[in-house]
């Protein structure tokens, strides 16, 4: 038993939680299920990890560089408030698990029991997409290290609605597991076919924390696009007169805009404040530190581009083995930010910046309106969520859409983080996941099991199986064709046949 839990560690440590790993293991199941020479899938593996790794060293970049700038605001104007980032948001659990008096409580098993959870959960995501002859679902989540914040948050908000259930490991992991497997395979689901129409085909999907927002966005940006009457570019087609030109060329358009937006908080924090919590030392210039801290945003965001470029066509082909042998036509669900490599480049510094404005405002109405919760704005949410939305809402519907679904984004965001974490009690700890699904969706599931109980789960769990069920009556004819044949089915739909 010993060996069996030592070794179930190991993996979870270092292959299940670890995306760059598991990805890596991915690709070599799928070329040896292709019967791939050994050296074509040694190659595959350490492309795709190492392209993992690099897609890692920019979106770690951004968000350790940019992270602890938005919360120095807290800091520097000691307001007391949640700050709403995933990092946040798992030491608060983790702090709530531990604290005798917290309401989730459960001395010394908390780590196991969340990995359990964790194991569980994919399993049912791996049955559900084996079922898709009857669920529809055919994506896997992959996201690890993401897995393990949801984990945590939802094992909170599910002890929250089933108090009673915090002596029973085994009635809590399995209530956990059915919501949670099925908020996975039903999310990473939902957006296969606007990740194919982003990508054309690169038969992937995301498997993040907005996917529920996102899928909400594209249809807002949808409907703009049929209604309006003036058509919106995308943003990659507009082009600028002027001087303006410059702002054409991503890199260029990226450094400008973070250095406003980076250059007015690094000054409104000030310089002593940054030497004193060991952002620059005494002898750095501050204007020149100013520069090369905002120009570093796009410095990790094209860093990260390149680690996308290099690891999907290794999933890519390689998954073919797995959608072809093991599990038929499924598709595997990433890191959002793997959309930065496909869309619009500046769509993503669109939507990180209107969504900053949504949640700023959204922030100034708490504290105007003396909220018992304020919320301090987290990096993770501002920058992944909404440049995602950006990038799928200017597929859809330009600029104006890229502009707008961020910025409502950031409104909910802040406004569902502030009422859930409120309500639970996890805003005495400091912190809240705060991405779009987890301030939206999770709070309403778990307002729906506290109030209706275990009528509420099963509700909760109808409502989800019933969302692919929905998309695929939408595409009869092309929906499985969606992850087996893009090209048909891209082929079929400009034919008309649904
Ligand atoms: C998250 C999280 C991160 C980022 C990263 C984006 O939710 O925990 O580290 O987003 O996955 O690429």
């Amino acid at each position: 038993m010993d060996i069996i839990m030592g070794a179930w560690t190991w993996f979870a440590n270092n292959i299940l939680t670890q995306p760059a790993y598991f990805i890596g293991l991915i690709v070599v199941l799928g070329y040896a299920l292709m019967r791939k020479p050994w050296y074509d899938i040694l190659a595959g593996f350490i492309k795709a990890v190492i392209g993992y790794q690099i897609l890692l060293v920019g979106s770690g970049g951004l968000t350790n560089a940019f992270r602890p700038i938005i919360v120095g605001l807290q800091q520097r104007f000691n307001i007391s408030s949640m700050v709403i980032d995933p990092y946040f948001g798992q030491n608060a659990v983790q702090a709530a698990m531990d604290d005798p008096n917290g309401p989730a409580f459960i001395a010394g098993k908390s780590f196991s029991l969340v990995m359990f959870l964790l194991l569980f959960a994919f399993i049912l995501n791996i049955v559900l997409v084996a079922l898709k002859k009857y669920t529809k679902c055919r994506a896997l989540f992959t996201t690890g290290h993401v897995q393990v914040q949801q984990a945590s948050t939802a094992f909170f908000l599910i002890l929250f609605a089933f108090p009673a259930l915090r002596d029973q490991d085994w009635a809590t992991l399995a209530i956990m597991t059915v919501v949670l497997g099925l908020y996975w395979a039903v999310g990473s689901n939902l957006l296969i076919r606007d990740s194919q129409e982003l990508t054309d085909g690169a038969g992937l999907t995301i498997a993040h924390q907005q996917m529920f927002g996102v899928y909400f966005s594209s249809r807002v940006a949808e409907w703009m696009s049929k209604h309006s009457k003036k058509e919106s570019k995308d943003v990659d087609d507009i082009k600028l007169p002027g001087f303006l030109k410059i702002f054409n060329e991503n890199l260029v358009a990226t450094g400008i805009l973070m250095t406003a937006f980076f250059g007015t908080i690094l000054a409104i924090l000030g310089r002593d404040f940054l030497i004193e919590h060991e952002f620059m030392t005494e002898s750095q210039d501050f204007v020149m530190y100013i520069i090369t801290t905002s120009f570093s945003f796009a410095v990790y965001l094209s860093i990260l581009q390149l680690g996308v470029r290099t690891f999907v066509t290794e999933l890519t082909n390689s998954f073919h083995g797995i959608s072809s042998k093991l599990l038929k036509g499924s598709v595997p669900g990433v890191d959002c930010a793997v959309t930065f490599g496909f869309g619009a480049p500046n769509a993503v510094t669109i939507g990180f910046l209107f969504g900053a404005l949504g949640q700023f405002i959204a922030i100034g109405a708490l504290i105007l309106l003396q909220s018992p919760v304020v919320v301090m704005a987290g990096f993770v949410p501002l920058f992944f969520d909404n440049a995602v939305i950006g990038v799928y809402a200017n597929k859809r519907g330009g600029l104006r859409a890229a502009c707008l679904l961020p910025f409502i984004s950031g409104l909910l965001q802040v406004f569902g983080s502030a009422l859930i974490a409120g309500w639970v009690g996890m805003a005495a700890y400091g912190g809240y996941l705060g991405m779009w699904d987890w301030a939206v969706v999770w709070p309403i599931m778990t307002g729906v099991m506290k109030f209706l109980s275990y009528a509420g789960v099963a509700i909760v769990a109808i409502a989800l199986l019933a969302i692919p069920q929905l998309q695929y009556r939408a595409h009869k004819e092309t929906y499985f064709l969606e992850v087996e044949d893009w090209e048909k089915c891209k082929e079929m739909r400009t034919k008309g046949i649904k």
